[in-house]
C-alpha cells in the first residue's frame, strides 16, 4: 500500500519544479512483462552471466549464443506494452511541454512508445543492429542488407550484425551522458524509477543531481544501492506510483 503521506509531499514538490527529471531502469519495464536485470527471481543476471552475453568479448566468444538472447528479448520487448507508469510520464511530459526529461537505462523502446520520444537513451537501443567491426568500406553497408543468420553477417566481408546497446566494458554515448548531466544538474525534482542503482557510470547521475540541489525522490518496490541519495524512498511500482504523483498535476 503506497503511504499517501510521502505522495502528497513528493506532489507539492513537483507542483513547484519547473524542471523535473525521470530516471528510469529495469524496473520501470517490468509491470510491461520485461524481465529486470537483478530481481532474483526473474533476473536475467540469474539465469546468464551478463559479462558471458552483454559484452563485447562474450559476444566475440558465442556469436550464436548472445544473438539468441538478444533475439529473445527483443521478441519480449516488441510483444510488450507500455505500462501505466510509461504513460503517466508521457501524459505529464504533454500537459507541461519541456518540463520533463527522461532519461532511460533501458534498452526497449517503451518510453517511446508511450510517446517521450526524446527520452535519453544511456544504454542505447536493443532494437537497433549496428555492425561489430567498423565497416571498412567509405559507404559503410547497412546492417538491415546483412545476410539471414544466427547472428546475421555481411555477405561481402563477413562482418557480424550486433545490437544497437552500450555492452559491459563500452564507453556510453557521449552526446547522450552530457544530456543526462545536463537534465539531472537542471532539474528540481529528480524521480529515480526502478533500478538498482547498480551499473555505472549512469547510478552516478542520482549523486549529480542531489549535488546540484535537486529534490531526489526513489521509486522502488525494494532497497537499492542508491537509496542514501534520497530525499523520499516511495515504496510501491513504476505503473502504481508514477501515476498518483502524476495525473493530477
Ligand atoms: C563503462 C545494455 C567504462 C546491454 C547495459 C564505475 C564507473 C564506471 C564503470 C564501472 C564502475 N564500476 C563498475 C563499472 C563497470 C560496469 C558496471 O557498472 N558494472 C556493474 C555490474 C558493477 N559499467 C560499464 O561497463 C559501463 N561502461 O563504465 O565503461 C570504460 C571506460 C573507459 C574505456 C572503456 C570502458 C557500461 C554499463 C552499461 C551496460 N549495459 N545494458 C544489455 O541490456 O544487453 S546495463 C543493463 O544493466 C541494463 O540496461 C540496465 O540498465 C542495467 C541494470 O540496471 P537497472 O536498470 O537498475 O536494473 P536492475 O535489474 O539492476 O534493477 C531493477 C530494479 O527495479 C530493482 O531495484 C527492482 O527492485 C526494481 N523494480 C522491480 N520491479 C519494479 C521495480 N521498480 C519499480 N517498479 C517495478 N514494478
Amino acid at each position: 500500500m503506497m503511504d499517501e503521506a510521502v505522495l502528497a509531499r513528493v506532489r507539492e514538490r513537483l507542483r513547484g519544479a519547473t524542471s523535473v527529471c525521470a530516471f528510469t531502469g529495469a524496473g520501470m519495464s517490468a509491470e510491461s512483462g520485461i524481465a529486470t536485470f537483478r530481481d532474483a527471481l526473474t533476473g536475467l543476471w540469474a539465469r546468464f552471466d551478463p559479462a558471458q552475453l552483454a559484452s563485447e568479448e562474450g559476444f566475440r566468444d558465442d556469436p550464436a549464443r548472445a544473438w539468441a538472447w538478444y533475439a529473445e528479448r527483443r521478441a519480449g520487448v516488441r510483444a510488450a506494452e507500455p505500462n501505466a507508469g510509461h504513460h503517466a510520464l508521457a501524459a505529464f511530459a504533454r500537459r507541461h511541454p519541456g518540463r520533463l526529461t527522461v532519461v532511460s537505462q533501458n534498452v526497449d523502446d517503451l518510453h517511446q512508445r508511450a510517446g517521450n520520444t526524446d527520452t535519453v537513451r544511456l544504454h542505447g537501443d536493443m532494437l537497433a543492429d549496428r555492425w561489430l567491426q567498423r565497416c571498412p568500406r567509405a559507404q559503410a553497408c547497412d546492417p538491415a542488407d546483412a545476410a539471414p543468420g544466427t547472428p546475421p553477417r555481411c555477405a561481402e566481408c563477413g562482418n557480424l550484425v550486433r545490437p544497437g546497446v552500450v555492452w559491459f566494458g563500452e564507453v556510453l554515448p557521449g552526446a547522450a551522458f552530457d544530456a543526462a548531466e545536463r537534465a539531472v544538474r537542471g532539474c528540481g525534482v529528480l524521480l529515480v524509477v526502478g533500478t538498482s542503482g547498480a551499473v555505472w557510470p549512469a547510478a552516478g547521475l542520482v549523486s549529480l543531481a542531489r549535488m546540484a540541489g535537486a529534490h531526489v525522490v526513489i521509486v522502488n518496490p525494494q532497497p537499492s544501492e542508491i537509496d542514501d541519495e534520497a530525499d523520499e524512498l516511495v515504496a510501491g511500482t513504476a505503473a502504481e506510483v508514477l501515476p498518483a504523483l502524476l495525473d493530477t498535476l
